[in-house]
């Protein structure tokens, strides 16, 4: 905070510019205390904003921390009493319609510790510009409606920086005195400010090329540092499958000749789609079978492909502002996960990203930074790149392709992509062009981009024997969030099915249908169906069709019956889930009275049921396999008792693994893999059941348990195995501190070298409940591999204890949340992205039982009391206090 409280803006005060930016030139010059940046803006005025008069706005530019060197109008310096200039603010008086305005700045990408803008990691310099950080390279219209073209010339030392990188096409390179270099890069498309992208480093790269539907070649180039070059295969795989997918399934064709992705440590986020040049996480790039698991595998394939379709959903059609931030991410994050699903099991991606809405996202919509997928205010934009924003997003993309239907979907994006080609859209734009593609009325679908919450839907049914008609009465409600108390019925696409006694689905209609999407408009609707015997069972919401909560009296004998016979593996899996939930429960409302409940056996023979069930997809029944997790269980609690959760949850696995040991060796044996890695969906599938199998064992408390944990991991010839073997021994319940630390200290010699894997080394501590306690996160922040300034050692070490220990996080007096605030405060100087990411677990204190939220509440009110706090911070705690 400069001078006064941020404030927040608002959707409904958006206005064009003033001003457009036709062009921009840029040349930096690198240096090692500094780099200088010069700008020539082409300026015109934004004749639609204008009232006929001669009188011109000024032009207002914005900067953060900028040291202004010059001014030039059409090459003219200005005198510096003609325009105002702060380190945040250039205004100039305009005095014709069209000019060339040149700016030069110095700035310190030494020095600047927010990894946004232009900073080093690792000796290379690299930049981060969305949401806002293109400002902090020099003053500029910072806002992606305003799209410009792009020429960048970048110079450098060429012992230490060989590789020269920025957007588009490279058109001269040459060398100049005292050992520099430069090379001029030209991007024909016209973009915004956000997606601007250098790189200047000692890298390594990895060449491929794609031939595109039209029969174009593209050059396809993976930068990273020397020691990481052998594992970049699978992103070159992954890059070209997501080529080849957008194609076939959007009919999207790669635009420029070149597409680079460079691979960078110190990173805020995951990845960054900018136009023509990707920059990611490392962590999001690279992999090679000894150092990343399936999931890693997984993730980098995702990624990549997230990115590279942002080059159509995001890049050509980019967002006329913030508030529409969804238009591109919930997109991207659907069309990415359609991605997976093709690539790999659909069942099993469908039930990831459900878990992800229902524990994380739902828990978020409850909270009080609850925004609707298009907010209408905000402090901080940062803030706002959320499970809402994307994961929602994505789910409400997929209700208007559950709506409007497959053809009609596509017929809708072909005709986004076409009318919003090279413009600044909104999500009305999107939803107007499935509208007008389809002829499907949205109007009341638009509901869901205004409103925040996550609906709940009352399920009630009765049967009438003598006409055989059955009624499903369906009744929606969605609780107040943060400025919206009362809310509009949303249009919410329920997908069901009804099962007869034996299991089967029976025919809802004429047509025979067995799978029906009812449309539910009203606040309460009934559905009748006609024709049946008896009283069916229905199986509501098949495949997650929206992103709500079902409330049904399911029995528990029913939810076994659904889990053993329902035909959508998701709501299989969802059957499970939904009584575990129950049975967990239980045992915590009977604990918080000081009572104890034996975990109920329906559930354990269920569970037994799956582990003997032939005939299940693998991949899918190792998910069956997984209780629901701690952050599942609280965000269904209504007062959260997280000692209690945690206790009752290790409880109902112990007695599985009791009940099922000789089934669950039998199977953990027969699984075991031959012949070399291969990250492919059915070895994937094989070894996470195996792996979830070591975990149940190694709930026994026998040192047989442990062993069996520590011989995999001796034998173990990739890292997925090899991770699971050591998280199983750290967490088993026989402890032997001598394999534990045999164990980890041999990860620590293997991989101290390789920062990804110590991440990992980091995080299984940290989320352990056994090891992961508050003195031993402590003592791992001083260790020699942990580095402070890592975004992702960061979320590791603090987040994983934070986010991912219920038990330790929770435990004492509330010296985890002390722990958390001093980090919080120290971070919000050197990076308050991170800090206010890593802030979200004390926002939720509301729903936690009285005294832990009491200690919850101190140490936010702590961190508010600090002085100075960044907009990110202060937006985050003054919403949750
Ligand atoms: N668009 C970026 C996210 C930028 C986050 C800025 N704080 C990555 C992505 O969603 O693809
Ligand atoms: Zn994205």
């Amino acid at each position: 905070m400069k001078d006064a409280q941020p404030k927040a803006i608002f959707l409904k005060d958006y206005q064009a510019p003033d001003y457009w930016i036709d062009t921009t030139d840029l040349t930096f010059d690198l240096h090692e205390d500094h780099a200088l940046v010069t700008s020539v803006l082409g300026v015109r005025r934004n004749d639609d904003r204008s009232d006929g008069s001669s009188e011109m706005p000024n032009l207002s530019l914005v900067g953060i921390d900028l040291e202004l060197v010059s001014v030039a109008v059409d090459g003219q310096e200005l005198p510096a009493d003609t325009y105002v200039a702060s380190a945040d603010q250039l205004i100039l008086p305009v005095k014709s319609q069209a000019f060339d305005l040149t700016v030069v700045t110095r700035i310190r990408p030494q020095e600047n510790t927010s990894l946004e803008g232009l900073y080093k990691s690792n000796g290379m310099f690299c930049t981060q510009c969305e949401a806002e950080g293109f400002r902090k390279i020099t003053y500029y219209l910072d806002r992606p409606d305003v799209m410009s073209k792009f020429t960048t010339k970048v110079t450098a030392d060429k012992g230490r920086y060989p590789v020269l990188l920025s957007n588009g096409n490279d058109i001269v390179r040459g060398d100049l005195d005292d050992n520099r270099h430069f090379v001029t890069w030209e991007d024909p498309f016209k973009k915004p400010s956000y997606l601007f992208a250098l790189v200047a480093g000692d890298l390594e790269v990895v060449d491929d090329t794609f031939t595109t539907m039209t029969g174009r070649e593209v050059k396809l180039r993976i930068f990273t540092e020397t020691h990481n070059i052998h594992k970049c295969d699978h992103a070159m795989v992954s890059l070209k499958k997501s080529m080849k997918w957008d194609e076939e399934v959007y009919g999207r064709e790669y635009d420029l000749d070149i597409f680079m992705i460079v691979a960078v440590d110190h990173f805020n986020m995951g990845a960054m789609e900018n136009k023509g040049l990707n920059i990611f996480n490392s962590s999001c790039v690279l992999a090679s079978s000894d150092t990343a698991s399936d999931a890693s595998y997984q993730r980098v394939e995702a990624i990549v492909a997230h990115e590279y379709f942002h080059n159509w959903s995001g890049n050509r059609v980019t967002c006329r502002d913030w508030f529409q931030l969804s238009l591109k991410e919930g997109f991207t994050v659907f069309r990415d996960a359609e991605f997976s699903a093709d690539m790999n099991s659909r069942g099993v991606k469908r039930i990831e990203d459900a878990t992800m809405m229902k524990t994380a996202q739902f828990a978020e919509d409850a909270g009080p930074m609850a925004h609707p997928i298009r907010p209408q205010s905000f402090i901080e934009i940062s803030n706002f790149y959320t499970l809402t924003i994307y994961e929602k997003g994505c789910e409400v993309v997929r209700m208007i392709q559950t709506i409007v239907g497959k053809d009609n979907f596509r017929k809708g994006s072909d005709l986004y992509f076409d009318r919003h080609d090279g413009e600044a859209a909104t999500c009305e734009d999107f939803v107007k062009a499935m509208e007008d593609a389809s002829g499907v009325d949205l109007t009341q679908f638009r509901n869901w981009y205004n409103q925040a919450g996550t609906p709940v839907l009352n399920v009630t049914d009765s049967f009438d024997q003598a006409s055989g008609k059955y009624s499903l009465t369906i009744a929606q409600s969605c609780p107040a969030t943060p400025g919206q108390d009362t809310k509009l019925p949303f249009h919410i696409p329920v997908a069901i099915a009804l099962l007869d006694a034996e299991g089967n689905n029976l025919p809802l209609n004429s047509a025979g249908d067995t799978e029906q999407v009812l449309h539910l408009k009203e606040a309460e609707e009934t559905f009748v169906f006609e024709g049946l015997s008896a009283k069916p069972l229905p199986s509501l919401l098949r495949q997650f069709s929206a992103p709500v909560k079902v409330k049904y009296d399911y029995s528990r004998d029913d939810l076994v019956f659904l889990l053993k016979h329902d035909s959508d593996s998701f709501n299989r899996w969802d059957a499970g889930q939904r009584l575990a939930t129950e049975v967990i429960q239980e045992m915590v409302s009977a604990q918080a009275e000081g009572k104890s409940v034996a975990p109920d056996s329906k559930l354990i023979a269920a569970m037994g049921a799956v582990i003997a069930d032939q005939q299940l997809d693998m991949a899918v029944k190792a998910r069956m396999l997984v209780l629901p997790t701690e952050a599942s269980l609280s965000e269904q609690a209504e007062e959260i008792q997280p000692l209690l959760i945690a206790e009752a949850r290790s409880q109902v696995k112990q007695a599985i693994a009791a009940a099922h040991k000789d089934a669950l060796l039998a199977l953990y044996n027969a699984l075991e893999q031959q012949g070399d890695y291969q990250p492919v969906a059915s070895d994937i599938a094989e070894r996470s059941l195996r792996n979830t199998c070591l975990a149940y064992l190694t709930e026994l408390d026998e040192a047989d348990m442990l062993n069996l944990a520590a011989s995999q991991y001796d034998q173990a010839a990739n890292m997925t195995d090899r991770n699971a073997a050591l998280v199983a021994a750290i967490n088993a319940s026989h402890q032997d501190k001598a394999v534990t630390d045999r164990l980890l200290g041999d990860f620590l010699n293997r991989f101290k070298d390789d920062a990804v894997v110590m991440d990992g080394w980091f995080a299984i501590q940290a989320s352990s409940s056994v090891l992961g306690t508050l003195s031993h996160v402590k003592a791992l922040m001083e260790h020699d591999s942990f580095d402070k300034t890592s975004p992702n050692k960061l979320r590791s070490l603090i987040g994983g204890f934070a986010a991912g220990n219920m038990k330790r996080f929770h435990e004492g007096n509330g010296e985890g949340y002390e722990f958390l605030a001093d980090m919080i405060i120290i971070l919000d100087k050197q990076n308050p992205q991170v800090a206010a990411r890593l802030m979200t677990p004390l926002t939720r204190w509301k729903k936690y039982e009285p005294e832990v939220r009491e200690r919850m509440k101190k140490a936010l009110e702590r961190i508010k009391a600090v002085p100075d706090l960044s907009t990110d911070i202060f937006e985050v705690v003054t919403k949750s206090l």
